[in-house]
């Protein structure tokens, strides 16, 4: 369509030269192939393996197979390999095909590409995160309406289960993913003057991986779903239906890509911040996501070795987890929890920590105590890693480490305290500028209070006891992944979004959104406290009649969620097409990334920036910043939020386009 430019009687920007084959390529063909290759595979696999001796192997190693060769398929189809094909052929990318691969000039087809520019892997990941929680906030409203009445039988035993599993696993890649991935991809790099990822092709890579996986996941809806709960606790898991097959390959290349982002993003907060942002100066938020993704690198390839040692067991007859060949379950339970606990500060790291960052914004002060913010952190990172097995107190594996592991488990709430008293500090006396993105912190304190005092209960042994296994354990861990968590997220959402989208979200429509979910979310979780306290077990599907009231009440308040939910995302497409058009700066915020223009132009700076300062200087001579709401106007990028920004351009400019990696 011929569109006026200021280039002349040119209707279009001149689409680059570079490229070649990739312009060819998307998810598209990316489909396509692994559509085709999933066929192939299925096939020879079916001819030729051998019928099955004993047990089905044969139907787990074919779908394995299948499974597999749709993700290499998929992966060659979207051009993940064609660099380095080009490199083993000798004809490395050229500076076009670069360009092109970083999605210059091309529209909207970047984001169905394998886009390099760390700005689209960031919306990428957004869209991807907010849909996987479509799905599994559909499952939940399943499951809470099945649980409404005794005796409803809407799902049966079985399918409950199943349930369950999808709705748990869909929801922890979501959360593991719903920060790092959009706020650390799109905004991480320009917050340390960088102008893009250390690896940008890995970047992509890591993306469509995950794309890769989540059909995998979601086919196991067809394949008899996994009855054994997200956790696929061994022997169980050895003898669920095909279903399971698709969840290990799932978690495999989640892991992958999981390691693949945790590695990019790791380098590239250590190697590439601009000069003068020392660790002192560098803002919290990259700790945050650093030290999660990095935690991350250590705990995920368990859950993957756990998932291969698996994968042997259901094909090959292996008996790693199969006591009556010599294996032992217990080491499954080792290593999934070994994954399972530093997990749950991977999903909460970024998300608390996002506030962290937020709320000297909004209250125009410094970060009350940035060195124990980022002591609270280094605390919660070390002992995470030594807490696993307050999992398997009861299991029986090994009752004299009951008590360290208590110990170890209690200890860890002296460092999230103190993330807890620098949120409380900076908000201390306020006044703050109450706008939807600092409302989050109020709502995150109130809910990960509980989550976190039913915790410390729950770590004392004598405690887990009576509620292992029960609806309280449940209430707990949604206090703090979604309570804690996913509001933190959306604290990160509301706050980004004017710079991602370059429109204003409605903060209207917004909050009523949020504050609907939070209310229905306190109603949800504290009916279930009461159930689980009462002695409900998780996982069935048709609780005794003693529970109807309180899990009535959870059920109200999951549709309250969802209405919450439902309104919260208009407000976000809603804004996304039609919203007010974003200042640079609206916050008056100092970090980096508010410096630069909206929208971000590829390769975030001209001029790559020099640090002098830290980013939380609102209020050096004593008297507090006011509020850009109360200044007369805001001044485009660069010095918004008047005392203006720990950045100065260096006196002698650097030449455009040094640094690029
Ligand atoms: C960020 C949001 C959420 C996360 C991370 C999350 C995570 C999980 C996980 C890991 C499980 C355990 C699955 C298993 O036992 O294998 C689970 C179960 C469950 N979730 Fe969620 N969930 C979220 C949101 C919700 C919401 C919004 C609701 C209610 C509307 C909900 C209701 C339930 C119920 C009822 C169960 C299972 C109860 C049972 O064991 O029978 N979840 N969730
Ligand atoms: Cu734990």
């Amino acid at each position: 369509m011929a569109t006026m430019t200021t280039q002349g009687p040119v209707a279009a920007p001149v689409p680059g030269t570079g490229g070649g084959l990739m312009r060819r390529l998307s998810v598209v063909t990316g489909v396509v192939v692994g559509v085709v290759l999933a066929f192939v595979g299925w096939l020879v696999s079916n001819a030729l393996l051998p019928s099955p001796q004993e047990g089905n192997h044969k139907t787990d190693a074919v779908t394995l197979i299948t499974l597999i060769c749709w993700a290499i398929g998929f992966l060659v189809g979207v051009g993940a390999f064609v660099g380095p094909f080009r490199w083993l052929l000798g004809r490395d990318l050229s500076h076009e095909d670069e360009e092109f691969l970083a999605g210059k000039d091309e529209g909207v087809w970047r984001y169905f590409r394998f886009t390099t520019d760390h700005k689209v892997v960031g919306m990428q990941y957004l869209v991807t995160t907010m849909a996987l929680f479509a799905v599994g906030g559909t499952l939940a409203m399943l499951i809470r309406t099945n649980l409404a009445r005794p005796n409803s039988e809407i799902v049966g035993p079985l399918a409950y289960n199943e349930l369950v599993g999808l709705h748990g696993i869909i929801m922890i890649i979501a959360t593991i993913i719903m920060v790092s991935g959009p706020f650390g991809n799109f905004i991480l790099p320009i917050m340390i003057g960088a102008r893009d990822m250390a690896f940008p092709r890995l970047n992509a890579l890591s993306y469509w991986l995950l794309f890769a996986a989540v059909p995998v996941l979601l086919s196991a809806f067809f394949l008899g779903g996994i009855p054994t709960g997200w956790s696929a606790y061994a022997p169980l898991s050895d003898q669920a239906p095909p279903g399971m097959d698709a969840f290990l390959v799932t978690i495999v290349i989640f892991g992958v890509s999981t390691a693949l982002a945790g590695a990019n993003i790791t380098t590239t907060a250590v190697r590439m911040r601009a000069r003068g942002m020392t660790w002192n100066r560098t803002p919290i938020f990259v700790f945050g996501v650093v030290t999660s993704v990095a935690l991350g690198l250590i705990a995920f390839p368990m859950f993957m070795v756990a998932m291969v040692g698996l994968a042997m067991d259901r094909s090959l007859g292996a008996n790693f987890y199969v006591a009556s060949g010599g294996g032992n379950p217990w080491l499954y339970s080792n290593l999934f929890w070994l994954m399972g606990h530093p997990e749950v500060y991977v999903i909460l790291l970024p998300a608390i920590i996002a506030l962290l960052e937020i709320t000297p914004v909004f209250t125009r002060k410094p970060l009350f105590s940035f060195n124990g913010a980022v002591l609270g952190i280094g605390g919660i990172v070390g002992l995470s890693l030594f807490v696993w097995a307050h999992h398997m107190y009861m299991a029986g594996w090994a009752p004299p480490l009951n008590a360290p592991f208590m110990v170890t488990t209690e200890l860890i709430s002296i460092p999230t305290g103190l993330l807890f008293l620098v949120l409380l500090g900076t908000l201390w006396r306020g006044p703050v500028w109450m706008r939807l993105p600092v409302m989050a912190v109020y709502a995150l304190l109130w809910n990960f209070t509980i989550g976190g005092i039913t915790g410390i209960y729950l770590s004392d042994v004598p405690v887990d006891q009576a509620m292992h296994g029960s609806m309280f354990v449940t209430a707990h861990f949604h206090y703090t992944l979604m309570g804690a968590g996913l509001t933190g997220a959306l604290g990160a959402l509301a706050y980004w979004f004017p710079k991602m989208t370059g429109r204003m979200l409605n903060e209207r429509w917004g909050g009523i959104g949020f504050w609907t979910a939070q209310l229905g979310f306190n109603v949800t979780f504290l009916g279930m406290f009461a159930v689980g306290l009462a002695g409900q077990p998780r996982r069935v599907s048709d609780p005794a009649a003693m529970f109807a009231t309180g899990n009535l009440v959870s059920t109200i308040g999951a549709y309250v969620i969802g209405i919450g939910m439902l309104i919260f995302l208009y407000a976000v497409l809603h804004s996304w097409r039609h919203g007010e058009l974003a200042p640079a700066n609206p916050w008056g915020a100092k970090t980096l990334e508010w410096q630069v223009p909206t929208p971000v132009p590829l390769e975030n700076f001209t001029v790559l920036p020099v640090v002098t300062s830290d980013f939380y200087g609102y209020s050096e001579n004593g008297s507090r910043e006011a509020h850009p709401a109360a200044e007369p106007a805001l001044t485009p990028a660069g010095v918004a939020g008047g005392g203006g920004s720990g950045a100065l351009p260096p006196e002698t400019a650097a030449p455009t386009g040094e640094g690029r990696d």
